[in-house]
């Protein structure tokens, strides 16, 4: 990987991942930059979690103190290429019964309709985290002193069965949601947000959704198939997965077949906001509209990487020009703040080849 691509990644990852942060967007947190000077946790699960803090990828370390949440390990201590390549070097655990907040990887491309490798997504995304420190500087966010965090690894995949393969999905997330922990995943190709959809409502009910993408995702079928990355909403619509009413998608542009989704989007009711109703403006006040909209009921953010211009992320399958800057995306992210938020997820990831093309993308 290039120094191009690397930092372009770390900062598309940081915009969705850090910058808005567990503690920015998950409630329970102290604010801003208090926490940088107070540096104290205000969480109520602080005093009942059994790990101590003690970070397992440590091969020399001296214990912490009982009581601190886990936090990813500071570069000081251990070198960014040294030890085991977790999200954001925090704790890799087996469940989620002691955390509030968990990474999980869903390494699956099977269902994408053009350029693969999103199956590599979640390994390059921990493999770029490493970089990523313990404060925001801008926003003063420090979501390790009140939420327990860890990455939980992958969902196992069957490679060969799309339908299982969903199944999979959707139990391992109906487990992990099963303690109250909030789960951010990393993809994989917009498929799996289907299944993943599919174990919140059983959770939440149907979710208020924030989509943040170039495509609307609507597709009814693609060759005669019903579960493809251009298809997780229109899924998620005919199972009453998501509230319409509550659907916002921000960032959609580029060319279609038919003017089918569009039209099918703003019959449901979908707020949609072209990405060049985005561009040169404050995203503000949309977000304004967007936190009136999801009132105080459950919300779920899902963010394709190619809502962003393939300037910032050409690391993607289905890139199309004229799309969001990562300044706007922190607009939208941290607009979120406040939101009851349940789960989200980073998808259609894919580093490897990810610039070879880029000048020749269509108009
Ligand atoms: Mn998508």
């Amino acid at each position: 990987m290039n120094l191009t691509i690397s930092f372009r990644l770390r900062f598309s990852f940081s915009a969705f991942l850090i910058v808005a942060s567990p503690s920015s967007l998950f409630q329970r947190q102290p604010s801003a930059l208090s926490a940088l000077v107070r540096h104290h946790t205000t969480s109520t699960r602080g005093t009942r979690r059994p790990s101590g803090g003690q970070n397992p990828h440590r091969a020399v370390d001296s214990p912490r103190p009982v009581g601190r949440f886990n936090e990813p390990i500071p570069a000081i201590d251990l070198p960014r290429v040294a030890g085991v390549c977790s999200m954001y070097r925090l704790p890799v655990v087996p469940d989620t019964s002691d955390l509030d907040v968990c990474f999980v990887g869903v390494p699956f491309d099977q269902a994408t309709s053009n350029r693969s490798g999103t199956r590599f997504g979640p390994r390059q995304i921990r493999n770029e985290s490493t970089q990523v420190r313990r404060f925001n500087q801008d926003t003063g966010a420090s979501p390790y002193d009140s939420l327990q965090v860890a990455d939980v690894g992958d969902v196992n995949m069957v490679m060969y069965d799309l339908a299982e393969t969903c199944r999979n999905i959707r139990d391992t997330f109906s487990n992990l949601i099963s303690t109250g922990c909030k789960t951010l995943a990393m993809g994989g190709d917009h498929s799996v947000t289907y299944p993943i959809l599919q174990a919140h409502k059983a959770r939440y009910g149907p979710v208020g959704l924030i989509h943040i993408d170039a495509h609307s995702d609507v597709q009814d079928h693609a060759a005669g198939c019903k579960l493809t990355h251009g298809s997780p909403f229109r899924r998620a619509v005919e199972e009453n997965l998501i509230d319409p009413d509550r659907t916002v998608q921000i960032g959609i542009r580029g060319s279609s077949v038919s003017m089918e989704d569009i039209e099918y989007t703003l019959k449901q009711g979908f707020r949609v906001v072209p990405a060049h109703h985005c561009h040169l403006k404050s995203l503000t006040p949309l977000m304004e509209e967007v936190r009136q909209m999801m009132a105080d009921k459950p919300v779920y953010i899902s963010f394709d990487i190619d809502a962003l211009d393939p300037a910032f992320a050409p690391g993607t399958g289905t890139p199309e020009i004229a799309g969001l800057t990562t300044a706007q995306v922190l607009e939208i992210i941290r607009g979120c703040r406040g939101l009851n938020i349940v789960g989200g997820d980073l998808v259609e990831v894919r580093t490897r080849l990810g610039q070879i093309t880029i000048t020749s993308l269509p108009v």
